[in-house]
């Protein structure tokens, strides 16, 4: 335990030297814990924050619950009733302060909370703060605390008796292997299972928990919208005070942004009953503001606003970082026939932007094990390979400061779900006031900063509801009408009344605009001419582009693959590693999954037959990576070539692409492209190209015609109206006055047109490629000058390349892509093959690993040699964690150099004893290799 007099010195010395105690905080987290429960009599030593399990973990009474089948071996736990209880002691002149609080930034969940034996109040929603007035219950010296949680499976059981009818989702799926009625407490959703994670229910203390001792007031709260009034920048303050139990408190409230030269200050008066103020600070429009970008479009410059206030012998303070910058929704018809539907994409500072993303759920099971490092290696993950947006998924955790701090850092713009997911909701009158504080604190939390973009009601429940996913057989009413009351009558208003700067969408996929209309529920939540959408559909082939939809934004997609196998080896024993064994089918949550992979594999590249189960297995691992990266290759690519084009039909300007997901849960096959040991899949290497700044895309028009696309990132684009339909397009914008117009100035316009020149004109470079040889049969390069950001630039019938190239068939040959620009730099490179691998003649290429030098401890160069072309060349290691420059590449030459960036210092000579390649013909078949 500590005090620590977080705000203004502790103690001050006033008029005739009275020794008075200012604001004081007592930190009640951190070690000192004593955890019990009513299953075990043993009391275990707890942390804060923490949950039951890590405790029982730290004293080795339980093991790793992600190994093997420990999830199920440990659902006692979770049916368990736990206690964390600790002493501390305050000095008297904390005990007799006027205010004395006991603030719980999160308790997880249902809890009772004692100080010194007196029940000091209640808490039942993880994702809020409780605070309790403890003046006169702690005592200068020596006290107790004790809260009492209930087992969140036996809380949501019982509470599904506060309504009268059912309220699904009831269970989750028997593959999902978890707990029921998650959607009657207002806890993480996933913590009862998910289609890619286990169940553990935790119990305990997951936010900072201390007391807060004080004479007057203290700023609970600091939040700050940035807009532009009438081109001139604009910082709206909100203070929000602790004040109760005093009539009024007078003082003088100074609000900064040193770096800016601006401040504010003034007198004020707080009281119970008016306990938050708002104020300005107007940026004069001659001080320079540089400007915050997404990733890919500039810098992301960020600003300190510290706000204090004095009064009497307290001083508090709250500090929040914003950055400015400009953000819309745009939905506005795409043309002048009304059922061709609204557009739907981001205009930051006045650009139109293509959100270029994943989707994040929680990075633990127990959010106590994520640190900031760990944020910072999955976001900066995501930066590295130009993702600029993340959706944190409704079924999950608002998350932590720290993570929203580097989004805010690293330019990725956030889609903030709030957390609901894949259910239905109560909305008896104490769920909804729940839910009211919730909203209220999360939204005035997260509110300040930058990366937010927008914020979506739930994630897929008007999807649920409208496609009847819960096979409701009657009163379907009833169940809109909660809808309604939950996420228009209730969170709403909140959230628009707290933001005046993003919009608020009632769910995630929606039809935005068009699903207001229609009464929040739409009739086709799927629409392309409205929208988001979420796609999933593993009865179609993936890997052609004639598959997809043409959404306005794609907000998920995405197909499963195991994670990397030396990833399990912490979590599985040897006999596991087989595709036959128990837990292998045991870390499948998502129904038919394994088999699904199993027939992705088999149409594209052939299903593998070891007889050795555990070669068998690695192979299975390697293949189902494959498929899945090429799967995304595919429909991201898709989506991004549809960014400029809009179809007769109303469909097109595809917006944006949030594969789904990002980040995992456990060692597991799921939808990922980065495992829970922070090894990268081969989608994660994948990501790199499908979304680089210039991508090439070749793909299918149809089956006889290849068609070549450039599509340029990070370029200003403006709106164009055709006067003659009033249809919309994006064009390269290659003027300032476009840029001066959505609102920049003279010198960021000119900025920003510098980043089109050298990208939107060059040089497209098509070779074909026998595999037999390193030498390419043919090679035609095209020009191209880009008016949009999305364009074909070549395109040719497959029977012309064959003849042209003097290829004999699609089997035989592949394509390698590069632009150049004007300069004759290389912007770009890609490959594509014309037929499936699985068909490809490919030869027996023998991989190698020639040398391995050290250019620093953490930065090494890895020479990789073949005797014939190579595809999906994959680099691993079994103990070394770090990521290579490309992974799962094609090796066109007889020789490459890759760079691997370690994780840990290591030698040039054990990455060299420790590293293993593997190209696609080393995985035995049944179909022969035919050279
Ligand atoms: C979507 C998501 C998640 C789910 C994923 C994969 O439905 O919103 O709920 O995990 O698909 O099935």
């Amino acid at each position: 335990m500590k005090h620590s007099a977080v705000f203004a010195s502790a103690v001050i010395f006033a008029a005739g030297l009275l020794y008075v105690q200012a604001f004081v905080r007592v930190d009640l987290g951190g070690d000192g814990w004593i955890v019990t429960s009513n299953q075990t009599n043993t009391p275990v030593p707890g942390k804060v924050p923490g949950s039951m399990y890590t405790a029982l973990i730290d004293q080795g009474l339980i093991g790793d619950p992600l190994f093997r089948d420990n999830d199920d071996n440990y659902v006692w736990v979770g049916d368990a009733d736990w206690t964390y209880s600790r002493n501390f002691s305050v000095s008297s002149d904390v005990a007799s302060s006027k205010q004395v609080w006991l603030i719980c930034e999160g308790l997880d969940t249902v809890a009772t909370v004692l100080v010194n034996d007196k029940v000091v109040g209640q808490s039942e929603n993880m994702f809020a703060r409780s605070t309790f007035n403890v003046a006169g219950v702690v005592k200068g010296g020596a006290n107790t605390l004790v809260i009492h949680f209930t087992s969140a499976v036996r809380e949501a059981l019982a509470r599904t008796k506060n309504s009268d009818y059912d309220i699904p989702r009831i269970c989750p799926s028997s593959a999902e292997n978890g707990q029921c009625h998650v959607n009657q407490i207002r806890k993480e959703q996933c913590s009862f299972s998910w289609d890619w994670g286990p169940s553990f229910p935790t119990q305990g203390i997951w936010k900072p928990i201390y007391i807060d001792a004080y004479s007057n007031a203290v700023i609970r709260d600091v939040s700050a919208l940035v807009k532009k009034v009438n081109s001139q920048w604009q910082v709206d303050v909100d203070v929000y005070f602790d004040v109760d139990n005093v009539a009024e408190v007078k003082g003088q409230l100074n609000a900064n942004i040193a770096s800016l030269n601006l401040s504010l200050s003034q007198e004020l008066s707080v009281s119970p009953a008016n306990s938050s103020i708002k104020i300005s600070l107007l940026v004069p429009t001659t001080t320079h503001v540089p400007l915050w970008w997404p990733n890919g479009y500039g810098d992301q410059p960020l600003f300190d606003l510290d706000v204090a206030f004095t009064s009497g012998v307290d001083t508090t303070t709250k500090s929040v970082r914003i950055g400015f910058r400009t953000v819309e929704l745009v939905q506005d018809p795409v043309s002048n026939k009304p059922e061709q539907g609204l557009s739907f994409y981001f205009r930051i500072n006045g650009i139109p932007i293509f959100l270029k993303g994943s989707n994040w759920i929680p990075a633990d099971s127990f959010q106590e094990r994520i640190t900031v490092e760990k944020l910072r290696f999955l976001l900066e993950s995501a930066a590295n390979v130009s993702i600029n947006s993340l959706r944190v998924w409704g079924g999950g955790v608002y998350e932590s400061e720290e993570f929203y701090q580097l989004c805010d850092e690293l330019g990725i713009m956030v889609w903030q779900d709030l957390m609901f997911s894949v259910s239905l909701y109560p909305t008896y009158p104490a769920f909804l006031s729940l839910v009211t504080t919730e909203i209220t604190q999360q939204v005035r939390r997260l509110k300040s900063h930058t990366s937010i973009i927008i914020w979506a009601g739930n994630n897929e429940n008007e999807s649920a509801l409208r496609q009847n996913w819960f096979h409701i057989t009657d009163n379907y009413t009833r169940y809109y009408n909660d809808y309604v009351q939950l996420y228009v009558k209730t969170i709403k208003p909140i959230v628009t009344q707290e933001d005046s700067t993003r919009e608020y969408l009632t769910s995630s996929p929606s039809n935005g605009k068009e699903t207001e209309k229609e009464g929040y529920v739409s009739n086709d939540t799927s629409s392309e001419l409205y929208g988001d959408i979420h796609f999933y559909d593993y009865s179609v082939d993936q890997w052609k582009a004639t598959s997809f939809r043409i959404p306005r934004m794609a907000s998920e997609y995405g197909v499963q693959s195991w994670c990397n196998n030396e990833s399990l080896s912490n979590v599985f024993n040897p006999l596991d590693f087989s595709i036959t064994s128990d837990m292998v089918n045991h870390r499948q949550h998502h129904t038919n999954g394994n088999t699904e992979m199993a027939d992705e594999v088999k149409v594209h590249l052939n299903l593998p037959n070891s007889p050795d189960a555990n070669v068998n297995f690695a192979d299975f691992i390697y293949l189902t990576q494959i498929n899945q990266a090429m799967c995304m290759r595919t429909q991201s690519e898709h989506y991004r070539r549809y960014q400029a084009r809009l179809l007769a039909d109303g469909r097109g300007l595809t917006m944006g692409a949030l594969y789904w997901q990002l980040n995992d849960i456990w060692q597991a096959p799921t939808w990922a492209s980065i495992d829970y040991e922070g090894s990268w899949k081969m989608l994660h290497y994948y990501a790199r190209t499908f979304f680089n700044r210039t991508l090439i895309s070749p793909y299918l028009l149809d089956a006889d015609t290849l068609d070549v696309y450039i599509v340029l990132d990070g370029v200003p684009v403006t709106e164009v109206r055709n006067p003659a339909d009033g249809t919309l397009s994006f064009k390269l914008s290659d003027n300032s006055t476009d840029l001066i117009k959505g609102g920049l100035s003279i010198s960021e316009a000119s900025e920003k047109l510098k980043a089109i020149s050298g990208v939107s004109s060059g040089s497209l470079r098509v070779e074909t490629y026998d595999y037999s040889s390193f030498q390419a049969l043919h090679s035609e390069t095209v020009t191209y000058n880009l008016k949009t950001a999305a364009e074909s630039v070549y395109t040719k019938k497959i029977s012309d390349l064959l003849s042209d190239s003097g290829c004999a068939s699609v089997e035989n040959c592949l394509l390698y892509l590069t632009a150049t620009d004007n300069s004759g730099s290389l912007v770009s490179s890609t490959w594509y093959t014309l037929a499936y691998p699985k068909s490809s003649k490919l030869q027996q290429a023998n991989v190698k690993i020639a040398s391995v030098t050290s250019i620093d401890p953490y930065t090494f160069n890895i020479q990789v040699t073949t005797d014939a072309i190579a595809l999906f060349v994959w680099l691993s290691l079994d103990n070394i964690k770090g990521q290579f420059s490309d992974n799962g590449f094609l090796l066109l030459t007889p020789s490459v150099q890759v760079q691997f960036h370690a994780r840990q210092i290591v030698t040039a000579d054990v990455l060299m004893s420790q590293l293993k390649i593997r190209s696609l013909v080393d995985v035995k078949t049944d179909v022969p290799i035919v050279g």
